[in-house]
C-alpha cells in the first residue's frame, strides 16, 4: 500500500497540513466533479491510506461551484455496462466509502452547490456534514431512469428517514437551507462553510487518536449490529479506549480542578 504522498492522483487534490489535517478535494470541477471510475478508484486509495498517514482528521471537498453531481453519467452512457458489470462498479463505490466511514479518522464534508444522487451517497460517508447558502441536496436518480448504487439506501435513509429518501427520489425534491439542517443532511448551515469545516476538523483533531477511531468507525460498525452485540462491542471498545495513555494527564487535569468543565460558552 503506498503513503498517503506517494499516491498518483489526477482527478483528486491531497495534501496534509502541520496540524495534521488532510484535505482531500474532487477535482474535476469542468465534470462537476461526477464520480467517473478513475476517481472512485483513487478515493479508494487515498482513504485506504488516511489511516496511516498521520492525519487527525480530513476534510473533503469539491473544487469549483458544486460539491458533485453524483455518477458519472457520460461514462455510464458511453460504457455500455451489463448489469454484473454495474454491480461492479458499485461494489468500488462501496469499498471507498466504507473506508471513509470506518476508517477511524474524522472526515468533514464541505458541501457547496449540488450535492446530488452518488455527490449525496458520498457526502452521507462523512462524519460531519457542513454546508452554505447556496448548498442544495438531491436524489435525481428516479427523474434519470436509475436507482441509488452507492450506499444511499443506508446512509441517506439513516440521515433523514425512509419517507423524506422515497420522496426525494419518487420526486426529485430538492433540500436546501433550513430545511436541509433540519432534516438532517447537513448538521451545520454556514456562510462560509470551508472556514466551519476547518474549525471543526482542528476541534477533532485536538482529541486524542484513538477515541476519534472508536468514534469515526465504532458508532457505524456497532449500527450494523443487533442492540445486544451493540452493546458488548460497545463495553469492549470502551475498555480499551477509557483505559488508554493518552487520557490520563486528562482525567486527572479534572480530578485536580485544573481541566476543562463542560458547560455552553457565553
Ligand atoms: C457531468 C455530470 C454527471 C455534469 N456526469 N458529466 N447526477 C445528476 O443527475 C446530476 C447531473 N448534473 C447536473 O444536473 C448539472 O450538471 C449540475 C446541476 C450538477 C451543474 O449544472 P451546470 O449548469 O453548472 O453544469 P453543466 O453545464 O450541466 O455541466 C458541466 C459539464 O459537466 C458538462 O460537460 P461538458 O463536457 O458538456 O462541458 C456536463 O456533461 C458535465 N457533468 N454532471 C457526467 N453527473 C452509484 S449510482 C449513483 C446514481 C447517481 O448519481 S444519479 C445522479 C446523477
Amino acid at each position: 500500500m503506498r503513503p498517503l504522498d506517494r499516491l498518483d492522483l489526477n482527478n483528486l487534490k491531497v495534501e496534509l497540513d502541520a496540524d495534521g489535517i488532510a484535505s482531500v478535494m474532487l477535482n474535476r470541477p469542468a465534470k462537476r466533479n461526477a464520480l467517473d471510475i478513475a476517481t472512485i478508484e483513487e478515493l479508494i486509495e487515498v482513504f485506504q491510506a488516511l489511516p496511516r498517514s498521520g492525519a487527525r482528521a480530513a476534510i473533503l471537498s469539491g473544487a469549483g461551484p458544486h460539491f458533485c453531481a453524483g455518477l458519472d453519467l457520460v461514462e455510464h452512457h458511453q460504457a455500455n455496462r451489463t448489469a454484473a458489470d454495474f454491480m461492479q462498479v458499485c461494489l468500488r463505490w462501496h469499498e471507498a466509502f466504507n473506508k471513509m466511514e470506518y476508517g477511524g479518522v474524522p472526515v468533514i464534508a464541505v458541501l457547496q452547490g449540488a450535492v446530488v444522487g452518488g455527490g449525496l451517497e458520498l457526502a452521507s460517508a462523512a462524519h460531519i456534514r457542513v454546508a452554505g447558502p447556496d448548498t442544495y441536496f438531491g436524489l435525481p436518480e428516479g427523474q434519470r431512469g436509475l436507482f441509488t448504487g452507492g450506499g444511499a439506501t443506508i446512509r441517506v435513509a439513516d440521515l433523514i428517514g425512509k419517507a423524506r429518501m422515497i420522496d426525494m427520489m419518487l420526486t426529485g425534491r430538492l433540500y436546501r437551507g433550513d430545511e436541509a439542517l433540519s432534516v438532517g443532511l447537513c448538521q451545520y448551515l454556514v456562510d462560509d462553510p470551508a472556514t466551519k469545516a476547518h474549525e471543526i476538523a482542528l476541534a477533532a483533531a485536538a482529541n486524542p487518536p484513538l477515541s476519534n477511531f472508536a468514534i469515526c468507525s465504532a458508532i457505524s460498525h456497532m449500527q450494523n449490529m443487533s442492540a445486544l452485540d451493540a452493546a458488548y462491542a460497545e463495553a469492549a471498545v470502551a475498555g480499551v479506549v477509557n483505559t488508554q495513555e493518552a487520557a490520563r494527564d486528562r482525567l486527572a487535569a479534572f480530578a485536580d480542578g485544573t481541566g476543562p468543565r463542560i458547560k455552553p460558552g457565553a
